[in-house]
């Protein structure tokens, strides 16, 4: 496949024309992507009141071929009633993640009973009722409500609610395999888990820190707050093992005159090794301190443990930085006189610092580094978390997590009269250890794929395969429909967003709380997730539950809250208005419309919400680069044309591969290797064994690294995760790449 030489661009405009003559013309898709519905992508946040393709700034047009995507896919067809008499689980599970999302939307409940092999029909009424009598047969505690980041403020609020009120706090969200570690690292460092930057914060820059990200595929929009950064003359230091096409150039598809020539992103691009970013981070601070550019009365006044750490710090030598990162002096100091000269700096990341098992311990080490130079807490500066799901954030906000906080809790047992739980809820990695163990009999999955984002795919479909039954809320097909199999697997089909029959709300990764008119459905048949929640809920708990052995008294049915008048979001939003601190605008926002940043959250001073109001300085020790001789390190990432497990296109162009079934890898590994370029080989990790994969030469890698796509390569990822976030190091694997061994012939 031709290796393009920018990103973005023409390719970006091409590609639309081709997806809206397959959805109908250009005008059907237009109106679609226009109407007033958060994006359906990335947190990044467009759309919404001030109508789709406008960001927070209130710019259009801000096209992005993954939204395209996205809308493409919820315009589909329904699959028909044939389908499941048609296809097997045996054949569903042969379908490629592509295969299963270009089947069409699901538009009737179906069920795949213990020891069948097809899944049928189910009516609404009796799906439910089977639910309801399983969540009435069990112990709460014998159950997980796994949530994706797709869902509405509104959707997500009601099933925790529904999860506690029947007794539960496993109840968790796919943040545990995202951002956790940002969440977890930001709050023991500043007291708050989200940006402390919104998107004016981010144009105003003068430098741009891109850590282990790749925003031209996964986050398009921010291309053009880069560009913008750029052309005013500020800096963009990317740090990637992988020279990622798109942060070297891009072409805005939004702006001419990038569209022609193209935008330069990256000032400094530096390449450590997979999981070296601690080590280099700890670098560039030792070497500011040598330049004496720490802003020493900043320290001293708003931040807890500067002398000890710089104390670490010193003592620190160079040649561990060094070994442990893979990154020279040269460039170091080139980055910290960077820094240095730098007035307002803002420090953004993702996946490649939070899939580590010392993810919490590479953000803290990006707010060390940030902290250091004064820039948490001033205009133009900060931190910056670039989130995933387009409405992870929202999730969170919502209580969507094992422990609620303690303002939610209260607010809930005074506002319904309850008693919540107050045994501690499972993690989305310790609820498939417990259904593993037997532990768990129920799960269900509002949206996502709880089977295609787990790292060990075996154990995953074993430990789901141990669960009496499974139910999952959603709008296509996935990897987890057809080996996410428990011994009763009920699928239940939802709207999307830009469907819902009334509004809803989300939260961008920036804090800024958008509102989704909905609109008109495009399949008979789907249900609106707040409708299924809330029915779920009237027949679980509407009538007194059996005494159970739960820790909790289940005091639901005698609770103040009426289930069946939950199906009005305009309710659940006065419910989290009351409940939720900071989201008291919600209660109203369909009349005004009134689109709103959440107070508290944004720092333009430096007081940080910690007991005394001062950030706090981490020390940590640095890890090995993992690995022996004769191993390498493997980053498992996504491509240009998938979201998530769902794939839209084979092909990743910006990395100039045409299929997913390769391994990238640096040409001198290769070569030492002895392997020829396409060869097939076997790639072994401690957990599992893929074969026949093309072994690629990718000069872009870093030596000793080597890159493969998600969701396929969970076969090859352990269970290994970081002790404090709990998130599973899905950018740390050590494999062997072998050439099968050829049997002597003709003797
Ligand atoms: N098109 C599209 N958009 C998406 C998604 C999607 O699948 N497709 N997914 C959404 C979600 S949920 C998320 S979380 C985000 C994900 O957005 P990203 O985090 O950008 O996604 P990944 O493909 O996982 O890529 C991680 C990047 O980290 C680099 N990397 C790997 N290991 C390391 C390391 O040790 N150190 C450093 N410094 N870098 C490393 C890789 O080279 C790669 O460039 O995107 C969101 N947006
Ligand atoms: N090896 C490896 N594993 C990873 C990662 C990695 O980089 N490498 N990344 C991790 C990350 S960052 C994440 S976030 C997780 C992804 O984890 P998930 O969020 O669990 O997975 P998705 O693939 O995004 O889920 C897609 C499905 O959501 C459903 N859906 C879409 N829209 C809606 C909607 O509006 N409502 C409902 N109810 N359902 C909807 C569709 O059925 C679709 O198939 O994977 C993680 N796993
Ligand atoms: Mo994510």
């Amino acid at each position: 496949m031709k290796k393009l030489t920018s990103g973005g661009g023409w390719q970006a405009i091409w590609y639309t024309l081709k997806k809206s003559r397959q959805m109908g013309g250009l005008a059907r898709l237009w109106q679609a992507m226009r109407s007033k519905n958060a994006c359906k992508t990335c947190a990044l946040g467009m759309g919404g009141q001030k109508g789709g393709m406008v960001n927070e700034a209130g710019r259009f047009p801000e096209v992005c071929k993954k939204s395209l995507q996205a809308m493409a896919a919820d315009m589909q067809g329904g699959i028909q009633p044939e389908f499941w008499r048609t296809y097997s689980t045996t054949q569903l599970q042969k379908f490629s993640p592509r295969e299963l999302e270009s089947c069409g939307r699901l538009t009737q409940p179906v069920i795949l009973e213990r020891g069948k092999q097809y899944y049928h029909a189910i009516h609404w009424d009796a799906a439910l009722a089977r639910i309801a009598s399983k969540l009435r047969s069990i112990r709460p505690d014998e159950s997980f409500w796994y949530f994706s980041g797709r869902s509405s403020n509104e959707a997500g609020f009601l099933l925790q609610l529904f999860a506690r009120i029947y007794g539960t706090n496993n109840v968790n969200n796919c943040s545990f395999y995202c951002h956790q570690a940002s969440g977890v690292g930001m709050a023991s460092s500043l007291g708050t888990g989200t940006a402390t930057v919104t998107l004016d914060d981010v144009e105003h820059a003068d430098l741009v820190f891109l850590i282990g990200g790749n925003p031209p595929s996964n986050h398009p929009r921010l291309m053009t707050t880069l560009a913008h950064i750029r052309n005013r003359g500020g800096a963009v230091i990317v740090i990637n093992p992988v020279v990622e096409l798109g942060l070297v150039n891009f072409k805005v598809p939004s702006s001419p005159w990038s569209l022609l020539f193209g935008s330069e992103i990256a000032t400094h691009y530096v390449q450590p090794h997979i999981g070296g970013d601690l080590a280099l981070l700890a670098g560039i601070a030792k070497r500011i301190d040598e330049l004496g550019a720490q802003n020493e009365p900043f320290l001293r006044e708003h931040c807890q443990g500067y002398e000890s750490w710089l104390a670490n710090l010193r003592a620190l030598p160079w040649a561990e930085i060094q070994a442990k990162s893979g990154v020279g002096p040269e460039d170091i100091n080139a980055i910290a006189e960077r820094y240095a000269a730098s007035k307002r700096v803002v420090f953004a990341w993702t996946m490649g610092i939070t899939h580590h098992a010392h993810g919490v311990a590479n953000v803290q080490a990006i707010a060390n580094l940030a902290l250091m130079r004064g820039m948490v807490g001033r205009p133009g500066a900060g931190l910056l978390p670039i989130r995933g799901h387009s409405n992870v954030q929202g999730i969170g906000s919502m209580g969507v997590t094992p422990k609620l906080r303690d303002a939610i809790l209260q607010s809930l047992e005074r506002e319904y009269g309850v008693q919540l739980p107050t045994t501690p809820g499972l993690d989305t990695l310790g609820c498939m250890e417990g259904a593993h163990a037997g532990r768990l009999k129920f799960g269900l999955c509002l949206g996502g794929n709880l089977y295609g984002s787990n790292p060990d795919a075996r154990f995953a479909a074993e430990s789901l395969s141990r669960l009496d039954q499974l139910v999952y809320l959603s709008t296509t097909l996935n990897t987890g429909h057809a080996h996410g199999l428990a011994a009763e697997t009920i699928i239940l089909p939802v709207l999307a967003r830009d469907e819902e029959p009334q509004p809803t709300t989300q939260e961008s990764m920036f804090n800024y709380i958008r509102l989704s008119e909905g609109g008109v459905r495009r399949h008979e048949g789907p249900r609106s997730e707040v409708q299924v929640i809330a029915e779920l809920a009237a027949r679980t708990l509407d009538e007194p539950l059996p005494a159970s052995e739960s820790s909790t008294p289940n005091t639901a049915a005698q609770s103040l809250l009426d289930w069946q008048s939950m199906q009005d979001t305009g309710k659940i939003r006065e419910a989290i208005a009351k409940v939720v601190p900071g989201f008291e605008q919600l209660a109203t926002i369909d009349q005004t419309k009134k689109e709103f940043q959440l107070p508290g959250r944004t720092f333009h001073e430096a007081k940080f919400p910690t007991p005394d109001g001062r950030a706090i300085l981490h020390i940590h020790e640095l890890p090995e680069l993992a690995g022996g001789p004769g191993e390498l390190r493997l980053m498992t990432v996504r491509s240009e044309g998938q979201f998530n497990t769902v794939v839209y296109e084979e092909e990743d162009i910006y990395r100039g591969q045409e299929r997913r079934d390769v391994i990238l890898l640096h040409p001198s590994d290769l070569e030492r290797l002895g392997l020829a370029p396409d060869q097939r080989v076997t790639v072994r990790s401690e957990i599992g064994t893929m074969t026949g994969i093309l072994a690629r030469p990718y000069p872009e890698i870093r030596a000793g690294n080597a890159l493969m796509y998600y969701p396929e390569a969970n076969v090859l990822v352990p269970r290994t995760a970081d002790p404090l976030s709990k998130t599973p190091a899905f950018k740390s694997v050590l494999i062997k790449v072998e050439a099968p061994v050829m049997l002597a012939s003709n003797r």
